[in-house]
């Protein structure tokens, strides 16, 4: 069962994680010991293998009001954690319509509508063909910055085309429970071979551009290919042409749509709601996974430098830690936590975490904390650490509650509220 593949062995390096777990990276511990534990304490073990199967052979997900974590006493708040809906299987992006609604993706393919006030859980047709395997398969979801008047959702998803396998951002409309007026805006190109690093995550610029990620399809020179779309951020205006104000429109040997160069894998991507600048990160090798802060044009480096080091040799990357004319991270993270999913939190019902940034730790399993100030990271604190599982998605809610999906066999989604 793909439970006992996901939860097994140490953590797996990532050019082995698409045997491995399907994923970045495995665990780090065989499993969640306080959610086991708690698990277990509830008679629960038993509902969470049933879910599990349920999820897999199409059953689906399910309402749920359990608190898995009822009292969580943290440095700066006291909050609780509702797990809102059960039995998805490896969620990977989640995004709100409205003050009720949101749609969840699952990697298999499928897309799901909640909504919170009928306690519901609709699946959703006319999804493009989806290439699933490995790290791919149906990935962000993200609505437009004028959904209101427009309707538009988008999301990406990896695609087969011209002999291989690359990252696509498309848009739709909802209809009922159908995806309408269905466009191809983007794919990457060329695609690649293999089942890893995709990115993939959507944000929208205060200009209302969007910009995706795209990691480096597990071939790390192209990253710094600029006739190639793996490694980088990718800019382009809504209906998927380019913008007329990309940074290398005028520079003939670097495409059109690149936004930034040098990115490795980011999973990370979120605009700060207050200054509007783009933040995000990205995996490193072994070591080294990255905070930044975006600015057009910039190079980040990889596989020129990293603080990270190599997978197979434990050698430096590159030139090392640094390289001219690249940008630092503002922070990284060594031993890797392998980041997925980013929020900052604005908002009333948690005023001591106002201004924070949260990530997902896949490897490690907990939502991280960090406090920014001048756009250096002055403190951190995990937070649900091994109770949760591996957090990959994180989001601020229209209710200003925090909201996590997690990547298990059987996942779901939380919401953090104060208690
Ligand atoms: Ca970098």
């Amino acid at each position: 069962m793909e439970q006992t593949r996901t939860h097994g062995g140490e953590k797996a390096q990532d050019r082995d994680c698409a045997r491995d777990t399907g994923d970045d990276r495995g665990h780090n511990r065989p499993v969640p010991r306080r959610r086991a534990a708690m698990l277990a304490a509830a008679g629960l073990l038993m509902f969470g293998a049933c879910a599990a199967v349920a999820g897999a052979d199409g059953g689906g997900p399910a309402w749920s009001e359990r608190e898995p974590e009822p009292h969580v006493v943290s440095e700066q708040a006291e909050f609780r954690v509702v797990e809102v809906v059960t039995g998805l299987s490896r969620p990977w992006g989640l995004a709100f319509l409205s003050e009720d609604r949101a749609l969840v993706t699952e990697r298999s393919g499928r897309l799901y509508l909640v909504e919170f006030a009928g306690a519901e859980v609709k699946r959703l047709g006319g999804l493009p063909q989806i290439a699933t395997g490995g790290q791919g398969g149906l990935l962000d979801v993200a609505v437009d910055p004028e959904y209101e008047q427009n309707g538009w959702i988008y999301f990406t998803y990896s695609q087969s085309y011209d002999g291989g396998t690359g990252t696509t951002l498309a848009r739709a409309r909802l209809s009922g429970t159908e995806l309408t007026e269905l466009e191809e805006l983007f794919r990457m190109q060329p695609p690649g071979s293999g089942g890893r690093h995709f990115g993939s995550r959507i944000a929208f610029l205060p200009d209302h551009t969007v910009v995706i990620s795209i990691g480096d399809r597990g071939a790390q020179n192209r990253a710094q290919d600029f006739q190639d779309h793996a490694g980088s951020l990718v800019r382009l205006n809504r209906d998927g042409s380019v913008p007329d104000d990309n940074p290398f429109l005028d520079d003939p040997d670097v495409l059109d749509e690149l936004y930034t160069l040098g990115n490795r894998n980011p999973q990370g991507l979120v605009l700060h709601p207050e200054t509007g600048v783009l933040w995000q990160h990205e995996h490193g090798p072994r070591g080294g996974d990255e905070l930044n802060i975006i600015e057009a044009g910039n190079n980040y480096g990889w596989p020129e430098m990293s603080q990270g080091v190599d997978y197979r040799t434990g050698e430096p990357i590159g030139r090392g830690t640094e390289a001219p004319g690249m940008t630092q991270p503002v922070e990284y993270w060594s031993p890797a936590i392998a980041p997925s999913g980013m929020a900052f939190y604005f908002g009333e019902r948690f005023p001591e975490w106002d201004g924070n940034l949260f990530i997902g730790s896949l490897v490690d399993t907990h939502l991280l904390r960090l406090e920014i100030e001048n756009d250096r990271v002055v403190h951190q604190e995990r937070l649900l650490d091994g109770v949760l599982g591996r957090v990959r998605d994180v989001r601020l809610g229209p209710d200003e509650a925090l909201y996590l999906l997690t990547d298990e066999a059987s996942s779901g989604i939380y919401r953090i509220e104060p208690r």
